[in-house]
């Protein structure tokens, strides 16, 4: 099957036309879309027209879905355990956009997300962007010194480290705590396809490194979060109902951009795709006995 692979950003992203994605697709397409997948590290296809089994079996072309049973009932599909229902939602008293700091899916598991697929619903008039940046590109530019600093390090993961995590009554945080356990993953990661190098490190999960203080790990953390997200690493996607996009959450991050007012108009579905094993659970004295 011929399709079109046009490049949407120098740092990452592409845009496939030609490929309707609710009918099958041979096995040479499917590794042809693979390689570009690795290559271009997001992948757009506009205009699909999906039934919610649709997405989940397109979104199973690159990897097993998560049921998603560590997040609230009310984010997930009736219907379909594979998707999550992404929307803005006022959660103690303020507003919370779903994604609103960078991130990358399921990094605070012990199974980050390999992919996820986000499929556009409704968009509001203006605003409601994403943004990816590209995580070999951050690893890649800084200096050899610091790469070889970085290479030896772990960082502790933990989803109720988002700022929207912490602001919420102390019982949801506990209750979120039990299902998301915080993690320690390796602050650089080999991307299990490509061989390559990936900065591991965004500002809504990781509040210090294993083996530091938070007052040491700050400014370094501080750093790669500017680092990484510098306008030249990124591709900005403007939604169309309709859109298809799927990304590589082991060599990229996002951030879901808040300029928008009307919850209502902006929702989307999401599968995030299994990946390879990565982290260790922290243990009660890394997690309670480093110093502050
Ligand atoms: O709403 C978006 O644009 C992105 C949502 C997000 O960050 C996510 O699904 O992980």
């Amino acid at each position: 099957m011929e399709f079109e692979i046009k490049p949407l950003a120098s740092a990452l992203g592409a845009e496939i036309i030609g490929l309707d994605m609710s009918q099958p697709i041979d096995d040479d397409t499917q590794a042809r879309l693979r390689q570009a997948w690795l290559k271009h590290l997001v992948l757009l296809f506009r205009g699909q027209q999906l039934t919610p089994e649709q997405m989940i079996a397109f979104s199973r072309r690159f990897a097993e879905p998560h049921t998603h049973t560590n997040y609230e009932a009310e984010l997930r599909h009736p219907d379909h355990a594979e998707l999550l229902l992404v929307k803005s939602r006022h959660v103690a008293g303020r507003d919370v956009r779903f994604g609103e700091q960078w991130h990358s899916d399921m990094s605070f598991t012990t199974r980050p997300a390999l992919a996820s697929v986000l499929y556009a619903r409704s968009m509001p008039e203006t605003g409601g962007d994403t943004v990816w940046a590209n995580m070999y590109m951050a690893y890649e530019t800084l200096s050899e010194p610091l790469r070889r600093f970085l290479d030896t390090l772990e960082v502790v993961h933990d989803l109720n480290n988002g700022t929207t995590h912490r602001v919420r009554p102390t019982a949801m945080i506990e209750a979120s705590r039990r299902r998301n356990p915080p993690v320690r993953q390796p602050a650089v990661r080999i991307h299990p396809e490509t061989g390559r190098k990936a900065l591991f490190v965004n500002e809504w999960a990781c509040p210090q490194f294993i083996g530091m203080t938070r007052e040491e790990s700050q400014p370094i953390l501080e750093m790669l979060f500017r680092h990484s997200t510098q306008p030249e690493f990124q591709f900005r996607q403007k939604w169309k109902r309709d859109d298809l996009l799927i990304w590589d959450n082991r060599c990229t991050i996002h951030l879901a951009l808040k300029d928008y007012t009307d919850f209502s108009s902006r929702e989307l579905m999401r599968t995030s795709l299994v990946g390879e094993p990565s982290g260790v659970l922290l243990t009660e004295q890394e997690y309670h006995g480093v110093p502050a």
